[in-house]
């Protein structure tokens, strides 16, 4: 009895252990199968990249999409200059593709990969900072301007100096970023917003200091503070405001008489990026017609892409700020590249900052 119950024993435990080696392996096989899809790594601003979007090119490619979001150029530029990010896709604006290129830290394009760059209006390419486009391809273009809500402010505000009101101290926001919120009290003094005198840059900055006990919040993501009622008015970028609008019909959004900034941001390849390949495919995706449509319908920012239009809703085609009339359009300045002068932008909104 007791031979045969250990000749049992041993038999169940030689079948146990397979059990157990062939759910280990079952396991392994599964685990493996998902490790080995590739992963794209998108590093973009917060409302930029769609669900639809992302799952879209998951479905197609078989691949998994990892999105994560940065508030302005130079977080994007401080995470990439330590290197080795992982990231595939960043998205920067017009100014911050002319200091990556100078910096080396752009892929060169394999327009062989992307032959849908066929697709983009020659309007958005070949500009100051990327010439002929070898490092970065056009995603969406808007502006900065005032968003508030029409059924609080008024009158309807037309100038940056609403912005200084007592009225409306701590209920408004104001981007947190180097060039815009500088550029803001620039054009609102009547000065460029790509100034290089620092006489301008100084009262730019007093003026910022003067406004700050008036400031509810620097936010970037300005769209979460309309919608939820925390702020009746804030110096945000267009599409933003126009997402919040969907959400809260009495926002309106303005740029105000004084100008205000224009931008292009573009889809890049980081020198570091582990799969350039899958990015070009990427690219190549985005600037199909149906799925720019969607990009322009989900962000509220322009399409680079003609052919889009025809699946863009009236609404948006004729949107007076998402395709600003000429007269509105003269008011406005791109952010340039201003070399070393840069740093001095970024000094003095520390300083803001710290005060
Ligand atoms: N939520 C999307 C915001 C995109 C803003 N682009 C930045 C332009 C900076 N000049």
């Amino acid at each position: 009895m007791k031979q045969f119950s250990s000749k049992w024993f041993s038999v169940i435990s030689v079948t146990k252990c397979n059990l157990l080696l062939y759910t280990i392996f079952m396991l392994s096989f599964v685990g493996g199968c998902s490790d080995s899809k590739q992963q794209l790594n998108v590093f973009t601003w917060s409302g930029y990249v769609s669900d639809e979007i992302r799952t879209g090119f998951e479905e197609e490619f078989g691949v998994k999409v990892v999105v994560d979001t940065y508030g302005t150029n130079e977080d994007l530029l401080a995470k990439l200059s330590v290197g080795g990010t992982g990231y595939d896709i960043i998205m920067p604006s017009d100014y911050m593709v002319s200091i990556m290129i100078k910096s080396k830290l752009l892929a060169e394009l394999n327009r062989k990969n992307i032959p849908n760059y066929s697709n983009i209006s020659p309007n958005y390419l070949n500009k100051y900072f990327d010439p002929e486009n070898h490092y970065s391809v056009p995603y969406t273009f808007g502006t900065a301007g005032i968003a508030y809500d029409s059924s609080i402010v008024s009158p309807t505000p037309d100038s940056w100096t609403v912005l200084w009101d007592e009225k409306y101290k701590n209920q408004f926001s104001i981007l947190d970023d180097p060039r815009e919120t500088p550029g803001l009290a620039l054009k609102m003094l009547g000065y460029s917003l790509n100034t290089t005198d620092p006489e301008q840059l100084n009262q730019a900055k007093q003026k910022l200091i003067e406004q700050k006990p008036l400031v509810k919040q620097y936010k970037n993501e300005a769209e979460e503070l309309l919608i939820a009622g925390d702020v009746v008015m804030a110096h945000c970028w267009s599409g933003d405001a126009f997402r919040a609008a969907d959400k809260r019909p009495t926002i309106k959004y303005v740029i105000p008489k004084e100008g205000s900034s224009q931008f292009i941001d573009n889809v890049c390849i980081p020198k570091t990026a582990p799969h350039k390949d899958l990015a070009e495919k990427f690219i190549n995706y985005l600037l199909r017609p149906e799925i720019n449509a969607k990009i322009s319908a989900f962000t509220k920012y322009g399409t680079c892409v003609p052919a889009a239009k025809e699946h863009l809703p009236e609404e948006i085609l004729k949107h007076e700020y998402i395709y600003p009339t000429a007269e509105v359009l003269q008011s406005l300045e791109w952010i340039k590249d201003q070399g070393d002068f840069t740093q001095q932008y970024s000094r003095a909104w520390e300083e803001i900052k710290a005060k």
